[in-house]
């Protein structure tokens, strides 16, 4: 048996995806998430221009093989676009051997360590009142835990805050089809290390102790604000304070480190395994953020989450409505199958898109279960898929009050 074609699928059922299709010769499908948020049509390029070609009469069977041919095979590696191109083949290639043994894919990879998934909500508001709102209304849902973004007095529109109005709010998308370029958001950090504080101490007192707080800080703070701001926050008991710096420095975290016993929790841009490597190896960090759809796949997920596992190191898969509900399928797997998970994120997707992906991962008081349908159990529908035409869409740019870009 080989590979007998391999497709690209992009669609926009109200944000677009990536998506690829691999049938064997003896008509097994399997489906894997390539999308990049802002950037999708590069890795629907590099799949179809590149990379369909070479997989055309491989043993389906070979994953590692056709990962580390992809991979060293390259020259040129890393990279967001690489990586999710070859996480598409990877979740693909998975799909299809986990349909050809009839099985979930989790029990491929072990079998569940758990009964569910814990997931985390996104909570936020534009003022105090709306997000506790929220919280209330993401509670009455069964959930035990919520990432807590909010305004900040003086700033707009800023990153995690759904314009939509307060409550349980399904449809916050940073991506925006702005036209030929991106919307700008302002930002000013002094602010916001006086605003937030004061946010997490009211949540306390009207919800408890109970509840898993998370907080993004989204690349924004200097090493030194992200120590100040871990260190105001510690009486909070946050779960995790998540991309409080630019990924790319890792020493950073050295120095927020030795100020806050608050857990941190990064990775969400990363690609491969070495970007963790000092973060792990000092324990610099308390949870991988990283995507299947951004790292490689399931492939390379699971030997990154085994590494950090020796350092005790727990997962934090990325899981916004930009992974498709392919790419939040094969995280569920690993997530029901891995020891050292922690929680997974979800926002659900529109109906517009589940009308699209099929899925059969279910929710109930909090917790996921990637379901027990042969494969990672997501089936695009190519014909509704094909009612979504491609529409480009941006992240925003972010700008300091005096006009200096800033990380967004
Ligand atoms: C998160 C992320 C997202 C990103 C988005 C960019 O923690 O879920 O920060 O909200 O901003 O994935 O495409
Ligand atoms: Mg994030």
């Amino acid at each position: 048996m080989s590979i007998e074609s391999v497709d690209v699928v992009i669609t926009s059922p109200g944000r677009n995806f990536v998506t690829l299709k691999v049938v064997t010769s003896d008509g097994i499908v399997g489906w894997g998430d390539a999308t990049l948020n802002g950037r999708e049509l590069s890795v629907a390029s590099y799949l179809s221009d590149h990379v369909a070609s070479m997989l055309v009469g491989r043993d389906e069977d070979r994953i590692e093989d056709t990962w580390q041919y992809l991979y060293r095979g390259a020259y040129w590696r890393r990279g967001p676009v690489t990586m999710a191109a070859i996480a598409a083949v990877d979740m693909a290639l998975w799909d299809i051997k986990a349909k050809k043994a009839g099985m979930p894919l989790y029990q491929l990879l072990g079998g569940a360590s758990r009964d569910g998934v814990r997931v985390y909500a996104h909570a936020s508001g534009t003022d105090f009142e709306a997000l506790a709102n929220a919280i209330t209304g993401y509670r009455e849902l069964g959930f035990t835990a919520v990432r807590v973004q909010t305004g900040v007095p003086g700033l707009g529109q800023i990153y995690g805050v759904s314009a939509a109005g307060p409550g349980v709010r399904y449809d916050y998308e940073p991506a925006k089809r702005s036209g030929d370029r991106p919307a700008e958001e302002t930002w000013d950090t002094r602010q916001y290390l006086n605003h937030m504080p004061g946010v997490f101490a009211k949540i306390r007192e009207e919800f408890g102790t109970d509840l898993r707080l998370l907080h993004d800080g989204h690349h924004r703070m200097s090493p030194i604000e992200a120590a100040r701001f871990a260190k105001d926050v510690e009486p909070y008991d946050l779960f995790w304070l998540e991309d409080c710096t630019p990924g790319e420095d890792q020493a950073a975290l050295r120095l927020v480190r030795q100020h806050s016993t608050t857990p941190l929790a990064i990775g969400e841009v990363f690609n491969t395994v070495f970007d963790y490597q000092t973060l792990i190896t000092e324990r610099l960090i308390d949870y991988v953020r990283s995507a299947v759809t951004h790292t490689g796949g399931i492939t390379a997920m699971k030997k990154l989450l085994d590494f950090a596992a020796i350092y005790g190191i727990r997962s934090g898969i990325h899981g916004p409505t930009d992974i498709s509900p392919i790419g939040m399928a094969a995280a569920l797997h690993l997530d029901l199958a891995i020891h050292n998970f922690g929680i997974q994120e979800y926002m659900p997707h529109n109906e517009q898109t589940l009308e699209v992906f099929r899925t059969s991962f279910t929710f109930d008081r909090g917790f996921l279960h990637p379901g027990d349908q042969p494969g990672l159990g997501v089936e695009l529908d190519e014909e509704a898929a094909s009612a979504h035409e491609y529409t480009k869409a941006y992240l925003p740019v972010n700008r300091l009050l005096d006009g200096t870009v800033h990380d967004w």
